[in-house]
């Protein structure tokens, strides 16, 4: 039941930072941890904390009824896994490695052909933070799962829960994950364009820091805006912004600065105006890209 699980003996799969750091939570916590890795090494210091280190994965899964996976990526996890041998029936598979959607649903279907529940997890965070509420894990797949064993999942971080679907939390990680890496490439370039003019970039990166925090706000307003397909003038109408996007591409091209995204941004509100919603805001290009 729930309330024993506090106690209940884990095994982990995979002593990388990560899988190291999840192992030595669940120590922590008073589970009987049994662990594997690979490379044998990485198992001591585990064991020096009170976990048991499994000679083999087959070992290592019959040790406990609730297995963490761990591992570099789905290739390690397909190795792995597909050299158990004992039985998975009963067992429930909490796979923590990175990894696509289809990978997921792949995942889901194997661990239920052999009886197995499955939840795919993908964490965020650094290491040294599990355990903390820095870290926060997305899991799909078996919701009975998640519902038993939610308590353990905590210990190692705010957790949410986003579908049956087992590819959905792969969902939510590639896109929080590559939110960050459109918002960082231009934050880059926009670096290039300070520095090309012979502005202290550093200096300007403390200023657009602070400009950035009234974003989150518009972010959830533009969302709101998608989901009802009421576009205001967010931003300002798109005619209005056009002109200055004029000012930013030719701002750049005179510095010999990429602006293929301007140049996007632009393209799209041309067409958006053309189409007749030149009174409309940002979020409405949304539409566009949609019909790409
Ligand atoms: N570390 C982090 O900050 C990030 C945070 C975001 C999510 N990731 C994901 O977590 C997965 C594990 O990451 P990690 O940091 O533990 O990675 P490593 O320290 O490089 O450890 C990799 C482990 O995988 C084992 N391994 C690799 N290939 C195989 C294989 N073919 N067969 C068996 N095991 C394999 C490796 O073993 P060894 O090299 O020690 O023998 C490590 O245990 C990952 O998906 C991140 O994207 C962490």
């Amino acid at each position: 039941t729930t309330g024993s699980l506090a106690a209940d003996p884990v095994t982990v799969l995979g002593l990388g930072d990560m899988g190291s750091a999840i192992a030595r939570a669940f120590v922590e916590r008073g589970h009987r941890t049994t662990v594997w890795n690979r490379t044998a090494s990485k198992c001591r210091p585990l064991v020096e904390a009170g976990a048991s280190a499994a000679a083999t994965p087959d070992e290592a899964v019959e040790a406990s009824r609730f297995v963490v996976v761990c591992l570099l990526d789905s290739a390690a996890v397909d190795e792995v896994l597909g050299s158990v041998t004992s039985s998975l029936a009963g067992k429930v598979l909490v796979n923590l490695t990175s990894g696509s959607p289809s990978q997921a649903r792949s995942n889901e279907r194997w661990a239920r052909e052999r009886g197995a529940e499955y939840l795919d997890g993908k964490i965020m965070g650094d290491p040294p933070d599990v355990g903390t509420s820095n870290v926060s894990l997305s899991f799909s797949g078996s919701r009975s799962a998640f519902d038993a064993h939610e308590p353990i999942l905590r210990e190692l971080g705010g957790v949410a829960y986003h579908g049956e679907d087992a590819g959905l939390a792969a969902v939510e990680f590639l896109a929080q994950v590559a939110m960050g890496y459109e918002l960082l490439i231009g934050f880059l370039h926009t670096l290039s364009v300070v520095h090309a003019e012979g502005v202290e970039v550093e200096a300007f990166a403390e200023r657009v820091a602070g400009s950035v925090a009234a974003y989150p706000p518009l972010l959830t307003m533009m969302g709101k805006a998608i989901g009802s397909g009421e576009y205001g003038p967010d931003l300002g109408s798109l005619r209005v912004q056009a002109a200055l996007m004029d000012d930013l591409i030719s701002h750049r091209e005179s510095l010999g600065v990429e602006a293929v995204r301007m140049r996007e941004v632009k393209e799209l509100m041309d067409q958006r105006i053309a189409d007749g919603h030149g009174g409309q805001g940002f979020s409405s290009l949304f539409e566009l890209l949609t019909k790409r």
